[in-house]
């Protein structure tokens, strides 16, 4: 897990330096005294998300502008938003509270049935853990497999779904699995007992079902990678790559404030989105042009495929495990390379307790290969220039999987959101054949298909708050009168005029992009200034239409949705997704079929892969990548690095 340490700092009363900064830890132990006197923190209550509510756009930019603005006399109300469980009731709330005013600003109690449950605690791992190891049904469950002492089962909290079941209904519940260790430093993984699972009530403190479907050998191969035995010695032959930079980065910190070449923008960490990017701004001669009011990922999905005994086994990991809770602490050397500026997170705990996460954001530069490069044939002239991009990422551990949140910023207006997927497959017994929905990768060992679906969050303001988005297909045309030969190529532009019909899918067959123009300004064609998104193209949820898991993240059955800017609507699948039935999110955001041309919109964005495992991913694997890419599409005028210098005096 994260290398972390409990901060305890006494509450000042100093305002953050800007609006959108995260909440500071005096603020946290500020928000909690507000709340216990206001008598909702009683000894069994819980946090399980807690974090800066931020203001609404209009309040941020009247108060500080669009650039990277300080405190002015007009600052917003500064709140934090908190989801309350009471452990022994389980009474959940979502309640807000204003430390300008010192109140509560609201609390509603949530009716599980209809809105869904909080998200898991941290506490939740060991409860389940405790509960499921004392359990008889499930012990005798684990004796028929000969596993008689519990100490060497390790168990997994998995959240539950939603499927209409009447012993489930308005429980707040996780199925467990279990893994087999057989002393601390074996690989848990490596070992599933496939065929049972405890369903554990989390209030009641109790199993109140064990499902017991068959038995298959623990496979019993070990996959500890730190084993000498197992991985064979270190290469001895890999000598060092070390990254200089003389003179330093190109970029300044100043507070949240980062700037690098003609960008800027401000950093932001929430406990349940990671890193939100704030204020997105490109300069020219012209002045700060505006491109992205926030950008960030707040939701993923990783729905499995296998419909026998595992079937209900999906997880969000934000909105239900919330994947900027557990941000690593990264390490110079280890995690990052080069000339590295970081910033700690602040992450609250289950008491609402800031807790300090050093080094939990990574700020650095990046040689990228070629930037461009042309030999004349007729002037002789022989030139090339060096890429670099500006990286901002953090990285997550969220059961067995680690993720990787990357930002690239480089110096043709290029951006790039890419996630690293890596760590360990969940693992199932692999029952023999050619199973279908899982894949053979240790013997009796399997890793069952899924999905990773994220989804992307793109506040657009390409020059302003105006914008629309056209959807752009490339084709060919079929031989007429304007096309004697056949060889015509043409772009079919269709603007995206409202929230129904902004809910498309990609095609790598026509090439499909979706260009976000400015209503507003003009680039020197006279054609408005634009920025395109990239879409990788990959399938959407592939669960069935009817299913559960397709009411509940609707937003992963379309690659791209349009909404126009609603403070309110801040995750993809909704605010609570835990047990939620479905519905909400994406979907019920464009009920309304708002007007989206000309209008304060919002890109999602659909992106990620759908994963076979392979051999080369056990014991652990390998970075896989995924994102998206947004371009300048007559955004300038021209290439807008003819002025990047040559990168020495010989080239
Ligand atoms: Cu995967």
């Amino acid at each position: 897990m994260t290398d972390t340490a409990t901060v305890r700092t006494d509450a000042g009363s100093a305002g953050p330096a800007h609006p959108l900064d995260p909440a500071s830890a005096a603020e946290y132990l500020a928000g909690r005294r507000i709340l216990a006197a206001a008598g909702l923190l009683g000894e069994s209550v819980r946090f399980a998300y807690y974090g800066l509510d931020e203001p609404a756009k209009d309040e941020v930019l009247a108060g500080t502008g669009w650039a990277a603005g300080r405190s002015s006399p007009s600052q917003p109300d500064r709140r934090l938003r908190a989801f309350l469980i009471d452990v022994r009731t389980g009474e959940s709330s979502d309640v807000l509270v204003s430390l300008t005013s010192g109140q509560v600003v609201s609390r509603r109690v949530l009716d599980p049935r209809i809105d869904g449950q909080v998200p898991i605690i941290t506490g939740d791992f060991a409860t389940a853990e405790e509960i499921v190891r004392a359990d008889p049904q499930w012990r005798a469950a684990m004796a028929r497999r000969g596993l008689t002492d519990v100490t060497k089962i390790r168990t997994c909290p998995l959240t539950a779904g939603s499927f209409g079941d009447d012993d489930e209904a308005g429980r707040r519940m996780v199925r467990v699995l279990a893994f087999v260790q057989a002393d601390p430093h074996d690989y848990a993984w490596s070992h599933p007992v496939d065929g049972v699972a405890a369903y554990l009530d989390l209030i009641e403190r109790r199993v109140f079902r064990v499902v017991d479907e068959f038995e298959r050998p623990v496979p019993a191969e070990s996959g500890d990678y730190d084993d000498p035995a197992v991985r064979g010695p270190h290469r001895t032959d890999l000598r060092p790559i070390e990254i200089t930079q003389p003179e330093g980065p190109s970029f300044t910190l100043d507070g949240t404030s980062l700037r690098w070449q003609n960008w800027s923008m401000r950093i932001g960490f929430d406990a349940r989105e990671g890193l939100t990017l704030h204020q997105i701004s490109l300069a020219d001669s012209d002045g700060e042009r505006p491109l992205i009011y926030r950008a960030s990922v707040p939701e993923m999905v990783v729905p499995y495929g296998d419909p026998a005994f595992r079937y209900w086994q999906t997880y969000f990991d934000s909105g239900e495990y919330l994947v900027g809770k557990w941000v690593n602490s990264l390490e110079l050397g280890c995690d990052c390379l080069g000339e590295i500026a970081y910033l700690d997170a602040t992450i609250p705990d289950d008491f609402g307790e800031p807790r300090l996460v050093p080094n939990a954001i990574c700020v650095h530069e990046e040689d990228h290969g070629i930037l461009w490069k042309h030999t004349d044939i007729f002037n002789g002239s022989a030139q090339s220039r060096r890429q670099r991009r500006l990286v901002v990422s953090f990285f997550t551990t969220v059961g067995n999987y680690d993720y990787g949140f990357y930002w690239y910023f480089y110096l043709d207006g290029t951006i790039e959101c890419e996630v690293k997927m890596t760590g360990t497959l969940f693992t199932a017994a692999y029952p023999g054949g050619d199973y279908p929905y899982s894949a053979e990768v240790a013997p009796g060992l399997g890793a069952p298909v899924h999905q990773h679906l994220f989804s992307a969050r793109l506040d657009m303001t390409v020059d302003g708050l105006t914008n629309a988005v056209d959807e752009i297909d490339v084709g060919g045309c079929p031989v007429g009168p304007d096309n004697p030969h056949g060889n015509a190529i043409i772009q079919t532009i269709t603007r995206l005029g409202c929230e129904s019909a902004a809910a498309r899918r990609a095609d790598a067959t026509r090439g499909r992009t979706w260009r976000v123009v400015s209503t507003e300004r003009a680039n020197r064609f006279g054609r408005p200034t634009a920025y395109t998104l990239y879409p990788e193209a990959a399938p959407v949820l592939l669960a069935d239409p009817s299913s559960s898991i397709s009411a509940r993240s609707g937003f992963a059955t379309n690659h791209l949705w349009v909404t126009r800017y609603d403070p309110a609507q801040r995750y993809p699948a909704g605010d609570f997704v835990n047990q939620h039935p479905g519905g909400a999110g994406l979907p019920a955001f464009i009920a309304g079929d708002q007007d989206i041309d000309g209008a304060d919109i919002v890109l999602w964005h659909t992106f990620g892969p759908a994963h076979f495992p392979r051999p080369e991913e056990w014991p652990v694997m390998p970075v896989t990548r995924c994102g998206f890419t947004l371009k300048p599409t007559g955004f300038f005028d021209r290439n807008p690095t003819l002025d990047v210098p040559p990168p020495s005096s010989h080239c």
